[in-house]
This record gives structure tokens, C-alpha cells and sequence, in this order.
């Protein structure tokens, strides 16, 4: 298939020759798939993902896997890291996804927002941790339907910011929203931030912010997935858009080419085809390279090396100011 890809569009993200980096047979007890992680590098420099791994019932939990250059020698937790407990949260009956870690200084603790999924439907947790041994639940922050939620590392205005993605059943469409908060467990001053498109585009309907924003001099930098329809189901790939640092919720740039999507064909095969999903970066000691980790096809982990100072000079040249009234 990748024979088939025009490599004339620029490559903002090249695939790490290792890929995929992490797979399920990988795991030191019986898993079905590990996918979707969270990232951060610790302060010794050691890569520390947080993985969702799926078990045989189809539930998932998060298990912690860490390197020291960030693609090999994984040390994987011999056991789960963070199991749903439904029992004190009915919430995560069907299990806990796709978390985002953000670093928070003042706080001095990693704050996990990840999917809680139960009968209710997806929702959006929250949880704070030192060591990534014991776990701080805040419960529901956003209620069903709501993902792809990540928490700013540094109040705005004196409140904290989360970027989420609700669905609405009017028109079935899913926008990214920002919602502020003093305690980081009451959440107001909710503001619609990045509309998905309509029609043919790659983005409409449905987009969620992929790992968190990433702060530069010139903004928020994020990078969020289209979900395209398609008659043989979803296709998931990655745009970029950029926020005002001061006011989070002002898009200033956003482009209209998605810039990566699925190639190779551990993306095109595998328990949900066709899927790219990053929940986590890290960045190098250049303070420029970035690592974007993303779960490949719903199975397996993958890593794609970029620059940030490639990607806003990208936006710059091919973004415009969002204006949704001509979408
Ligand atoms: C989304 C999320 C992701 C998943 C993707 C593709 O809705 O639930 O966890 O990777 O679908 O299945």
C-alpha cells in the first residue's frame, strides 16, 4: 500500500525505522492490544508512556512502559499500572482510554485526563499522580458524550483550561471546546474553539484534540484528528492549528491539509483499520524535536520524529485565520 503514498507533500513527521515501537506481544501478562498512550519524559530523561492496553473482554486499563531513548528497551510494568474501579467509579465499568498526561508545575504532579466509559456513555476524567504508582481520581469531569480531553499546564487568567470534545446530537457532529476551572473539578465559562468541517473534507463531522496542546513563543500548538467517513468505515488523520497563548480559545491559524495519516501497514491493518491516533509527545533536549507517539490501527504503538519550529513554519505558509462561516 505504502508504494502507492505521493511522497511529494511535505513530511512533517518521519516514521521511526523501529515502528511499530510496542505491540502487544511485548506485554509481560495476557493482553489483546496496546495502543493510544500518553507521554512524558521524566525528569531524568527517561520516556514514560502510559498505555492503553485492551484486555479479552475488550476493557481497557493503562499500564506504564518506560525507555531511556524513548523507542527501545521498554521496561514494562510486570502488572496493570491503573485499573478501572468501577466500584467507586461506575463510570469506568467498561474501562479507562486514551489518556493525555500534562506536567503541571505549580502543582508539581502529572494530571491524567483520560476517557471513562461506562452505560452512560464516554466521558472525561481526571486523575493526579507523583510516580505513576498511586493515583489521585477527580471522577467525571466532562459528562457523556466527551473525549479527547487535555488540561493546559499552567492556569490562564488565574483558572485552569481543559480542551475536550463533546458530541452533539444535533447534527451528530463533535467540535473541540475549551472549559475553564478554578479547583480543576468545577468547570465553567465553556467556549466552542475549533469546528469540525462539513462535507468532503477530511476533518468533517468529527475532530478531537490528539495529545496535548504544545506551548511555543507564537502559541498554543495543537495537532487534532479528522474522523472521515467513508463506506468501508473511519479514517482517522492529523491537522494542526494554532491558539493564542493568553486567550486559548482564539484559533489563529488552522490548516486545511491534513499532515499525516495512515501509510504503513501496521496503520492500515489491524482491529480498527485505517486509524493514526497520538495521544503523547515528548520533546527532545534541542527543545525542538518532537516525538509523537500514537496508537496504530487500535493495536499497536508507533512513533513519528518531527520538529516544532517545521510545523509552525508549515502553519504559518499553509494555514489561515479559521473563519467558520465559509466552511
Ligand atoms: C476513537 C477513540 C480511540 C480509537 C479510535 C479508533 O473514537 O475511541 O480510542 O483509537 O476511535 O477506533
Amino acid at each position: 500500500m505504502s508504494l502507492l503514498i505521493n511522497k511529494q507533500h511535505e513530511q512533517l513527521f518521519v516514521r521511526h525505522r523501529r515502528n511499530p515501537i510496542l505491540a502487544a506481544s511485548d506485554w509481560p501478562y495476557p493482553v489483546n492490544s496496546v495502543f493510544n498512550a500518553g507521554a512524558t519524559r521524566l525528569p531524568d530523561g527517561t520516556t514514560l508512556l502510559l498505555c492503553r492496553v485492551e484486555d479479552r473482554r475488550g476493557h481497557s486499563h493503562f499500564c506504564v512502559a518506560r525507555s531511556e531513548d524513548g523507542y527501545s528497551g521498554w521496561r514494562i510494568d510486570p502488572q496493570p499500572t491503573l485499573m478501572p474501579d468501577p466500584q467507586n467509579h461506575p463510570e469506568e465499568l467498561w474501562g479507562i482510554e486514551d489518556p493525555r498526561i500534562t506536567f503541571v508545575p505549580e502543582l508539581n504532579k502529572y494530571v491524567i485526563t483520560y476517557t471513562s466509559f461506562s452505560a452512560g456513555g464516554p466521558g472525561v476524567s481526571l486523575a493526579l499522580t507523583e510516580d505513576f504508582r498511586h493515583f489521585e481520581r477527580y471522577g467525571v469531569v466532562m459528562p457523556p458524550e466527551d473525549k479527547d480531553a487535555a488540561l493546559l499546564p499552567r492556569r490562564i487568567g488565574g483558572h485552569w483550561a481543559l480542551i475536550h470534545r463533546p458530541v452533539t446530537t444535533w447534527e451528530r457532529m463533535g467540535h473541540m471546546w475549551i472549559s475553564y476551572s478554578p479547583d480543576l473539578r468545577h468547570w465553567g465559562s465553556h467556549k466552542l474553539i475549533l469546528r469540525a468541517r462539513r462535507g468532503a473534507w477530511w476533518d468533517a463531522y468529527k475532530i478531537g484534540l490528539s495529545p496535548p496542546p504544545i506551548e511555543t513563543p507564537e502559541g498554543w500548538l495543537v495537532i487534532y484528528h479528522g474522523v472521515r467517513q467513508t463506506a468501508s468505515g473511519c479514517l482517522y488523520r492529523l491537522g494542526l492549528a494554532l491558539f493564542d497563548l493568553q486567550t486559548p480559545e482564539r484559533c489563529l491559524l488552522r490548516g486545511d491539509d491534513w499532515i499525516f495519516g495512515p501509510e504503513e501497514p501496521y496503520e492500515r491493518h489491524g482491529d480498527v483499520p485505517n486509524v493514526v491516533f497520538p495521544c503523547g509527545y515528548t520533546i527532545g533536549d534541542d527543545g525542538d524535536t518532537i516525538n509523537l507517539y500514537y496508537g496504530a490501527a487500535d493495536s499497536c504503538i508507533a512513533l513519528a520524529t518531527g520538529k516544532v519550529s517545521a510545523l509552525l513554519d508549515w502553519l504559518k505558509r499553509r494555514g489561515r485565520p479559521e473563519n467558520s462561516e465559509l466552511r
